[in-house]
């Protein structure tokens, strides 16, 4: 008899068990990725810069997780510094929502345009929480929160949700829609049609044809070096065939893929920057999660402050010593979603 059972508390789940295990006993992702075939070319024409380093990247998947597949390094370090531009500013504010919304009055700018401004953001005013949204968000601590300035409250920032926006109480897309970025959008649908018909060994990985893709919801989700996100399987889409694409920004993180219960052992992938993550067919059902971020593992083409100056449209942005400051020590994770 095991100690959990004499004691008469369930026994922690085989997920919960390796959670910890990558968390507090930094044990190492030491999964087998097994090369899979891309039928389809990588391509994005027109973007005005490369966007993937090769039309024929090395893809992977586990044999034991039918469905996920995985491409390293696909993006270019140009459109890696795109892509945290995307997400850092022009992703990062109303009306797409983020977990500080029910604590904070933010402002139409991103907090980190805004991170020279010395100006006070004050705390929610909970008069203004109307509708479904707030009766079930309404911050409890609104009356001993301080007004603070953008650079304060972005350390605190860690999701803000594109297009359909998710509500995490409800579980539902029910808290509005607001127009999904358009370049975001090609990137994600030329990534959906090079994984279509993808294959290890002959059989399918993936039988969503990526014509038909296109992003109705997404999460940009920002980790510091302390985060977490505990495991869960994103089932509220209606349309669970299509895959769910998930891009990576930044240090590196672990990343645990089970199965459809706790109970099924996950395997641990090392994340990088600029890696495809895609959960196909039965992976759409599957327990992930990320047990930990790895300090220090952010490529020199994004920590470098020199760096970035010469990319295309770079001057509509905050200068790239900001960004490079905080890719050192951040983890960002941009994912899409076809709900139907
Ligand atoms: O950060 C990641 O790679 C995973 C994110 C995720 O699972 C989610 O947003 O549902």
């Amino acid at each position: 008899m095991d100690g959990s059972a004499a004691s008469g508390k369930r026994p922690q789940t085989a997920f919960r068990q390796a959670e910890k295990a990558f968390r507090n006993a930094h044990k190492e992702p030491d999964c087998e990725l097994i090369p899979a075939t891309l039928a389809h070319t990588l391509a994005l024409p027109g973007f005005g810069f490369p966007v993937f380093r090769t039309p024929h990247p090395a893809a992977f998947a586990l044999p034991d997780r039918p469905g996920l597949l995985l491409i390293r390094d696909a993006l270019t370090p140009e459109a890696q510094r795109w892509l945290a531009r995307k997400c850092l500013v022009d992703c990062s504010k109303p009306p797409n929502r983020s977990n500080l919304d029910p604590f904070f009055d933010l402002p139409d700018r991103s907090l980190f345009g805004m991170q020279d401004d010395s100006s006070l953001i004050s705390p929610q005013d909970a008069s203004s929480l109307d509708g479904p949204l707030s009766a079930v968000t309404r911050p409890k601590e609104r009356f001993y929160q301080q007004a603070q300035p953008a650079a304060a409250l972005l350390p605190r920032l860690r999701w803000y949700t594109l297009g359909r926006q998710y509500n995490w109480t409800t579980k539902l897309y029910d808290s509005g829609s607001t127009a999904f970025d358009p370049a975001l959008d090609s990137l994600m649908r030329a990534i959906a049609i090079a994984i279509s018909d993808a294959s290890l060994g002959g059989h399918a990985i993936n039988g969503f044809d990526g014509r038909q893709y296109t992003c109705h919801a997404g999460i940009v989700n920002f980790y510091g070096e302390k985060d977490s996100m505990a495991g869960h399987v994103d089932k509220t889409e209606e349309n669970m065939e299509a895959p769910l694409i998930s891009l990576s920004l930044g240090l590196e993180c672990v990343y645990l893929v089970g199965g459809r219960t706790r109970d099924i052992e996950p395997s641990a992938i090392r994340l990088r920057s600029g890696d495809i993550l895609a959960m196909c067919g039965e992976s759409r059902m599957a327990f992930h999660g990320v047990p930990r971020v790895i300090a220090d593992s952010a490529p020199d083409y994004l920590t470098d402050p020199c760096t970035g100056s010469t990319d295309a449209g770079a001057e509509k942005y905050p200068e790239w010593r900001h960004f490079s400051k905080y890719l050192a020590r951040h983890r960002i994770n941009c994912n899409a979603r076809k709900c139907e």
